[in-house]
């Protein structure tokens, strides 16, 4: 549910969002490639109610273009590197037209091999995970994908910013329906929701931050401004420094750190690497893959039994009412990004 939920709202439709996300972005400076794949992935967390990277993201993104530090129009440099692996430079533009690019690749070689990887270097990053996701299963394969950012958060036992806010997701094909998809930061919160906090001036669950001083608060700017803690102590933190590692040194990219100290005061998104793994159901479950889709949908099936909610099933339904009925967003952000001019 949105922070902003008793503000005045702005009535808009899917194709509405789009338009003035794609103006803005090309306005700002972007090329059309670019500015159509940020586009779409804003318009996506939009449409599915995800305040924190939906339209709330263009302002940022406008300030980045506007930092000079990220590429307005290079395009992909996409290497096919071994039988199983493809390594898409973004050469300092944003990362989601590498991943367009270099997606049905990577699943050409799941589908060969069975597991492959698809590695994106020097890419800026603002964005969920979820639309990669759902686009590779879209294309059959079960994927992973896991991303840095910047040194926000501390480690278990610490008190300053070390690792990001490191999101991990995965997904799962589904016969006939949306596959099953979670996504979410190794952060208590994605550091986005709790600037949402800080904005409509709420207070944040203990257990989400620590101030400059290194105590515990429930004020967002005092967590913003001290740390960021990860989810379930030791075991977020361990799973944070995982992704750290795999989607940094061992792709030959920056850690969160790293992407701190390039952006050095510019307050750009991350600049860093992404890894995304891709499974294929039957080069890995052998002739049986009927049988063993049947097998995930009796695990899937048993969550509802006891009244449990899948990941994801909030958003679908968001999806749902948002293509029906169109969206609500906060009037105070349609403003602001009137107000960029574009
Ligand atoms: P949330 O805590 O809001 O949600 C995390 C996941 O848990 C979602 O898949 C959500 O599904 C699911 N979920 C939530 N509640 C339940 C429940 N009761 N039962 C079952 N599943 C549930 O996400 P975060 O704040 O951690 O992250 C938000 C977004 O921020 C992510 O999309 C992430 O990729 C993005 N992000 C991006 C970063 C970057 O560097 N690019 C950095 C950090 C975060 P549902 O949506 O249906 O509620
Ligand atoms: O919300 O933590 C976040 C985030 C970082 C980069 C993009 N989103």
């Amino acid at each position: 549910m949105s922070v902003f939920e008793t503000e005045k709202m702005v009535d808009l439709t899917v194709d509405e969002v789009f338009a003035l996300s794609r103006r803005v972005l090309s306005g700002a400076g972007l090329s059309a490639p670019h500015a159509e794949a940020v586009a779409r992935v804003i318009t996506a967390g939009e449409r599915d109610e995800c305040a924190s990277h939906g339209l709330y993201r263009l302002p940022g993104c406008v300030a980045t273009i506007q930092s000079g530090k990220l590429s307005l129009d290079a395009e992909p440099a996409i290497r096919d590197v071994s039988p199983a692996l493809v390594r898409a430079d973004a050469r300092h533009a944003y990362s989601l037209l590498a991943f367009e690019r270099a997606a049905p690749l990577l699943v050409e070689k799941a589908r060969a091999v069975g597991v492959a990887a698809l590695v994106i270097n020097n890419c800026f990053h603002f964005s969920a995970l979820w639309p990669e996701i759902e686009r590779l299963t879209e294309m059959g394969v079960a994927a992973m994908a896991m991303t840095p950012s910047h040194a926000w958060v501390a480690p278990a036992g610490g008190t300053k910013g070390l690792l990001g806010t490191n999101p991990i997701a995965f997904g799962w094909p589904r016969p006939g329906g949306h596959p099953y998809v979670f996504d979410f930061a190794t952060s208590a919160v994605a550091r986005g929701d709790m600037s949402l906090h800080d904005i409509a001036g709420k207070p944040i669950p203990e257990g989400w931050g620590l101030d400059e001083a290194g105590l515990p608060t429930t004020d967002a700017r005092a967590a913003l401004d001290g740390a960021m803690l990860t989810f379930g102590g030791h075991k977020g933190s361990a799973l944070s420094t995982m992704i750290e590692l795999m989607a940094g040194p061992l792709i030959g990219d920056l850690t969160s750190r790293e992407s701190m100290a390039f952006d050095d005061g510019a307050k750009a998104a991350p600049m860093h690497g992404e890894l995304i793994l891709a499974f294929d159901p039957v080069v890995m479950g052998g002739e049986d893959v009927n049988v063993n889709a049947a097998r995930a949908e009796a695990l899937f099936a048993a969550f509802g039994e006891q009244g449990a909610r899948l990941p994801s099933q909030r958003r679908y339904e968001a999806r749902t009412r948002s293509l029906e009925r169109g969206m609500r967003t906060p009037k105070v952000l349609y403003d602001q990004i009137i107000a960029l001019g574009f």
